[in-house]
């Protein structure tokens, strides 16, 4: 496909001020040092590192109104959203390193505009271990990072929907997660109301990893869609990937990733990509930083043998 050309902006946003561990922020960074660009510009071509973001730090506060450091989050958000969408305008294809999944808001609002600039269907691929479904009224928490895909659908506070001219920016039915295994009790109930395309962990041993994948890139193919993933280093199985802020176990295995991340290269339709938190804090001599870059490698193409898809 014609995208296998295109050149790609790499942008870094250091935030963690929607998450509950501190340390995302250095997730860029330590992708940059698990070879991040050199990785992209041998598989894919021409690779534009754009640097780093800046935004407010964690200000350690209490959430209020069920909302924690949400100025701060929506700052950080404008900022994604405006760099991310001035790659897609200029035809790039912009790859976004957090930081925490919060920033997802600003890729998911830039891709939209885009998307609604061009007349092109979007769809959404959420590679996560949490389906980040809550709202102020749902969340334990009050952290931001477990609401993106809310907001993105259209509930959430105004400074944060209307982080797009539209709303909702993306409608919960054009979003598919893949890897949910940990979900909150009164966020099960919003991803059944609101009809939230999940592909839970149970779903993925019945059927295993292909007929999932197949299914839900199915109407990305069948649209020509523009197709945003975003990948939450913890959609990993945690004994894959330690170095993230909320581990949780019976996650995909690296051989299911890595096919999952193969089948969406396949599609050639991959047009803007987030991989965020990763924590290296919590990491284990950068091993989930190289583990997220190869996973990456996948998506943009790479092959153990170059051969046609079976
Ligand atoms: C929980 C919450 C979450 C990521 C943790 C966790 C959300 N559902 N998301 N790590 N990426 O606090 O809302
Ligand atoms: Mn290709
Ligand atoms: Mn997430
Ligand atoms: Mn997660």
């Amino acid at each position: 496909p014609a995208d296998d050309h295109r050149s790609i902006a790499l942008i870094g946003a250091p935030g963690d001020v929607a998450a509950a561990h501190r340390g995302a922020s250095m997730g860029p960074e330590a992708l940059r040092v698990a070879g991040m660009t050199e990785a992209l510009a041998e598989i894919a071509g021409e690779v534009v590192d754009w640097g780093n973001l800046t935004g407010p730090s964690h200000p350690g506060h209490a959430p209020v109104d069920g909302l924690r450091h949400l100025p701060e989050t929506a700052t950080w958000c404008r900022g994604v959203r405006d760099t991310v969408g001035e790659a897609l305008a200029t035809g790039r294809i912009p790859v976004l390193m957090g930081g925490d999944h919060a920033l997802s808001m600003g890729s998911l609002a830039a891709a939209s505009a885009h998307c609604r600039a061009a007349g092109k269907p979007l769809r959404v691929l959420w590679l996560d271990a949490h389906a980040d479904f809550n709202t102020p009224e749902t969340s334990v928490s009050g952290n931001l990072h477990g609401m993106p895909v809310a907001v993105a659908a259209g509930l959430g506070p105004p400074e944060l929907t209307g982080l797009s001219d539209a709303t909702p920016m993306v409608p919960a039915a054009r979003f598919h997660q893949i890897g949910v295994r940990a979900i909150d009790r009164l966020e099960k109930r919003t991803v059944a109301a609101h009809g939230l395309p999940v592909a839970d962990m149970r779903e993925i041993d019945e059927r295993s990893i292909r007929p999932v994948m197949e299914e839900a890139l199915a109407h990305a193919t069948a649209e020509g869609a523009h197709l945003h993933v975003s990948f939450d280093v913890d959609m990993l199985d945690s004994s894959v990937a330690p170095g993230v802020g909320t581990r949780v176990k019976g996650g995909p295995t690296y051989r299911e990733a890595q096919l999952c991340m193969e089948m969406i290269h396949d599609t050639g339709l991959l047009a803007s990509l987030d991989v965020v938190e990763l924590n290296p804090a919590f990491d284990v001599h950068n091993a989930t930083a190289e583990t997220a870059v190869e996973m990456v490698k996948s998506l943009f193409g790479e092959r153990i043998l170059s051969r046609r898809p079976q």
